[in-house]
C-alpha cells in the first residue's frame, strides 16, 4: 500500500457507489498531462506566465501574427510529442473497460488521452494535431509537428490550428454530447483543471444536480471543491491509481 491511498479516506459508500456505477466520465484538464511534461496554463510554471494569452489564444491575435501563433503550436507539438502518457491518463483507459457507459471529457489538445487507449473521447477544446482552413472547411490531420509555417491551405488561405480560443464557440456538438454524458454520469472524476473556463468549468455542476456524484482530483481546491462529494488533494498520477484500486477492490459486502 502507497502513501496516496493512505491519503485517500473516502467512506465506504462512495467507493462502493464508483465501483456499482454503470455510467461514468472523467473531465480532465491539464493537470492530468502535468506528469507527462506537459505545462498547464494557470499557476506557477504555466504556460500563461511565460506567454501571453491575447497574442497567442484569441483570434485576434492570430489574425494580427499567425507566423508567431504557428511557432509557439509548433513548439508546443514538438514537446507533446515526446511525451508519454502517465499513471492518470492509464487508469482512465482502464475505467473505461470497467464501466459499461464510459466518457473522457477532456479540455486538452494534446491528443495524449487516445495515444494512452482511451476509446470514447470527447475533445472540448479541440486538437492541436489538426490544422483547417476557414475558407473552404478543408480539415487535415497530422500526428507530426507542422513542418511548413505558416501552413497553407490549397486555396491560398493560411490554415489554423483546430483549436478552440478564448471568445470562440466551442462546437455545439461537442456541448451537447458533453452536456448529455455530464446529465447521465452516477459518478463524474474532475481531474487536473482548475475549473476556471467555461462552458467546461459548469459540467460538473450538471452531474451533481442531476444526482450523480463528483469526485475531484487536484493539488490544490477549485470551485469544484465546494460542492464535490469527495476532493482529493494530490498528484493525478498517484491520487487517481490509488483510488481506482480502492474503488475496484473494496469487499462486495460493502
Ligand atoms: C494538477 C497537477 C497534477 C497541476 N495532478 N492536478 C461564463 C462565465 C465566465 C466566463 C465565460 C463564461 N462563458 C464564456 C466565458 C469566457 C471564456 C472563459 O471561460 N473565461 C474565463 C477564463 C473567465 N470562455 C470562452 O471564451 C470559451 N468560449 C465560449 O464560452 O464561447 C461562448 C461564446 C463565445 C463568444 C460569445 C458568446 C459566447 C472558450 C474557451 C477556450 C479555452 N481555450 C484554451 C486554449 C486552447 C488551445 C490551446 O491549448 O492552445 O483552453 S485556454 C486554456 O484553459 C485551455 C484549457 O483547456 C483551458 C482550461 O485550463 P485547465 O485545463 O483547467 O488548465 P489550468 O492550467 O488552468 O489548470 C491546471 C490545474 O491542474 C490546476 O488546478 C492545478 O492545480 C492542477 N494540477 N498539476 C493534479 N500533477
Amino acid at each position: 500500500m502507497g502513501g496516496s491511498e493512505d491519503r485517500l479516506d473516502l467512506p465506504s459508500n462512495i467507493l462502493r457507489k464508483i465501483r456499482n456505477a454503470k455510467s461514468a466520465s472523467v473531465l480532465t484538464g491539464a493537470g492530468v498531462s502535468a506528469e507527462s511534461g506537459i505545462p498547464t496554463f494557470r499557476g506557477a510554471g504555466g504556460i500563461w506566465e511565460k506567454y501571453d494569452f491575447t497574442k497567442l489564444a484569441t483570434p485576434q491575435g492570430f489574425k494580427e501574427d499567425p507566423r508567431l501563433v504557428w511557432e509557439w503550436y509548433q513548439l508546443r507539438q514538438k514537446e507533446i510529442k515526446k511525451a508519454k502518457p502517465n499513471a492518470a491518463h492509464i487508469t482512465i483507459v482502464d475505467m473505461e473497460d470497467h464501466f459499461p457507459r464510459f466518457s473522457v471529457l477532456t479540455q486538452n489538445i494534446d491528443g495524449m488521452h487516445s495515444r494512452a487507449g482511451s476509446r470514447n473521447v470527447v475533445e472540448l477544446h479541440g486538437s492541436i494535431w489538426r490544422m483547417r482552413c476557414e475558407r473552404d472547411g478543408l480539415m487535415i490531420q497530422d500526428d507530426d509537428p507542422v513542418t511548413e509555417i505558416p501552413p497553407m491551405c490549397q486555396c491560398g488561405s493560411i490554415l489554423r490550428p483546430d483549436v478552440v480560443w478564448f471568445g470562440e464557440q466551442l462546437s455545439p456538438d461537442v456541448v451537447d454530447e458533453a452536456s448529455r454524458v455530464a446529465n447521465e454520469s452516477e459518478v463524474m472524476f474532475v481531474v487536473g483543471t482548475s475549473a476556471v473556463v467555461y462552458p467546461a468549468a459548469a459540467l460538473p455542476a450538471i452531474t451533481k444536480n442531476a444526482g450523480g456524484l463528483v469526485i475531484e482530483i487536484n493539488l490544490e481546491p477549485t470551485d469544484i471543491t465546494s460542492y464535490a462529494d469527495a476532493s482529493l488533494f494530490g498528484p493525478a498520477g498517484e491520487m487517481l491509481p490509488a483510488l481506482w484500486n480502492a474503488a475496484v477492490r473494496i469487499p462486495k459486502a460493502l
